[in-house]
């Protein structure tokens, strides 16, 4: 799946990854796999969406649309929030 944003332009679907001498860092991914039946979690640490280009703040309402596979494609929104949250 890739992704887009309207309001942002540049929307990135990245990994965190952690390399052997432990240093963390992220990188760009043309595509997520989703395996048949399954869940892939979007989260802290793991896969995340990359905006950039706009200030977000706590409260905006974030507009994404997700490209499929099979072509077809699925909007759904985002919340801003702190970056001390703890919940999603
Ligand atoms: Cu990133």
């Amino acid at each position: 799946m890739g992704v887009s944003s309207e309001k942002f332009g540049v929307a990135d679907l990245h990994e965190t990854y952690t390399s052997e001498d432990t240093l963390v860092g992220m990188r760009s991914v043309d595509w997520v796999e989703v395996p048949p039946q399954s869940t892939v979690n979007f989260k802290s640490g793991g896969y995340h969406v990359m905006l950039s280009k706009h200030e977000v703040k706590v409260g905006d309402e974030i507009e994404f649309n997700v490209k499929l596979s099979n072509d077809k494609s699925k909007s759904f929104s985002c919340k801003a929030n702190d970056v001390k949250a703890t919940t999603y």
